[in-house]
């Protein structure tokens, strides 16, 4: 299968600028580049399409340039947002781009001289001189055409928030870095959400212009749910790649969670699994959708891919305590992720000195009623802790009874959490 067929058949074609990139694209190899402009300290769900676009293109045998928006993010891209944005200090800007960039090359292969690049725009925007730019670049622009695109002409049908003049010139500056790229690699594919359109098309433009030549454009439809509900976003905000912002835990939960009807979409978009292997996952959603075996898979794939293989292992054993499971090496920081919507009890760490009965302290906590509703569900077998059964009503706290460093979890019944944190 042809590359193109390939991302076709994921739904990553969007619109193309050529009929024949299939075909250009068995032909010749490509240097390939999709840009990120750094607008957080992470990257979240919604870019690693492009970044797993990239990796398509370097499996199939073409040179990806990952670039990082230095520049461009210091000025903001109109395209798909209704408002303008709040410019960020220029301090933020270098750490974001830092982050960014660090983010971006643990996806990508690097090595060897013709090896995936990074490149960051502000190596060469910031040097342009503003007279030259407006002489030698401008000029090729017709404000005519640059209002007509997509981006602008949206903000200019909306009076009430308009568009600024830096960000009406945003897309010269994502046409200059196509040209850039061109002249130092080769370059003459740019791939983007279907929002960069307008944008692509203006690099192209200018290469056509200045050098002559034929460049070209890919974009894949913007990720969307079916409820139309924005994807990647949680109640607690953005799926995020950095595991300080998403633990790996919440991050799979993430995906496991998705539903039956979504799965299929995101298994072609969001992992490397062949067109067999996933039309298999596909008939388990129809023949057994109780056992979620698609959305396990899905989870485990882009976990894996994202955080690395020991992440992936400690989210499925954090997902298995939640069920049950033993929480032996699970560190505080994962319990309470893992049972942050459970309720929870402050304590004084002296109450583990050996001499307070559990039902005791479980009453006080608000766990049980009284004292006997806690001592028959004890002789009932159905209080845990740390998920094992506390034997007898005469159960001490100790400090063994603690799970992490300064947390127990106690559970009645099946499913029943409550955490008991620990401070001096
Ligand atoms: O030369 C370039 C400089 C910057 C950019 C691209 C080429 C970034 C681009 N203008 C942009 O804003 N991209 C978005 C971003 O950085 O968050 C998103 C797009 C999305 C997809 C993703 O980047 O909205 O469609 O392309 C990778």
């Amino acid at each position: 299968m042809s590359l193109f067929t390939e991302l076709s058949w994921r739904g990553l074609v969007n619109q193309v600028t050529h009929p024949d990139l299939d075909q250009r694209l068995q032909k010749d190899r490509f240097v390939v580049y999709a840009g990120f402009d750094p607008t957080a300290d992470s990257l979240h769900i919604g870019h690693l399409m492009g970044v797993i676009g990239l990796m398509h293109f370097q499996r199939a045998g073409h040179r990806p340039v990952a670039l990082v928006g230095g520049a461009t993010g210091m000025v903001g891209d109109p395209s798909g947002k209704s408002e303008e944005r709040k410019l960020q200090t220029v301090e933020d800007l270098a750490r974001f781009a830092e982050a960014i960039r660090k983010q971006l090359g643990q996806f990508l292969d690097f090595s060897g001289a013709d090896g995936a690049v990074l490149a960051n725009n502000a190596d060469w925007l910031e040097k342009l001189n503003l007279i030259d730019f407006l002489r030698d670049i401008g000029k090729h622009f017709s404000v005519n055409a640059m209002v007509a695109r997509e981006s602008v002409r949206a903000r200019l049908e909306d009076r009430d928030h308009g568009i600024s003049f830096t960000e009406f010139s945003y897309m010269l500056l994502q046409a200059y870095d196509y040209l850039h790229l061109y002249d130092a690699y080769g370059c003459k594919l740019q791939v983007g959400g279907s929002d960069q359109w307008g944008n692509i098309l203006s690099g192209m433009d200018l290469i056509r212009r200045l050098r002559n030549d034929e460049a070209f454009g890919l974009t894949w439809p913007l990720v969307t749910k079916s409820d139309g509900t924005k994807f990647g976003k949680t109640e607690s905000g953005a799926v995020w790649l950095d595991p300080k912002r998403t633990s790996p835990y919440k991050f799979y939960q993430f995906w496991i969670n998705q539903t039956d009807a979504e799965t299929p979409k995101w298994l072609r978009t969001f992992t490397f699994l062949s067109q067999e292997e996933i039309v298999s996952l596909e008939q388990d959603i129809s023949d057994a959708p109780e056992k979620r075996e698609a959305q396990r898979k899905l989870a485990e794939e882009v976990t894996r891919m994202v955080h690395g293989p020991e992440a992936l292992a400690n989210a499925i054993n954090a997902t298995q305590a939640m069920f049950g499971g033993s929480l032996t090496g699970l560190d505080d920081a994962t319990l309470e992720d893992v049972f942050s919507e459970v309720p929870t009890a402050g304590l004084q760490r002296s109450v583990l000195n050996g001499d307070r009965l559990l039902v005791d302290v479980l009453v006080e906590c608000g766990v049980f009623k009284s004292k006997g509703e806690g001592r028959r569900l004890i002789q009932n077998g159905g209080l845990y802790l740390n998920n094992e059964k506390v034997a007898g009503d005469d159960t001490k706290l100790t400090e063994r009874s603690l799970c992490g460093e300064r947390i127990a979890v106690v559970r009645t019944g099946k499913r029943n959490y409550h955490l008991l944190k620990f401070t001096n």
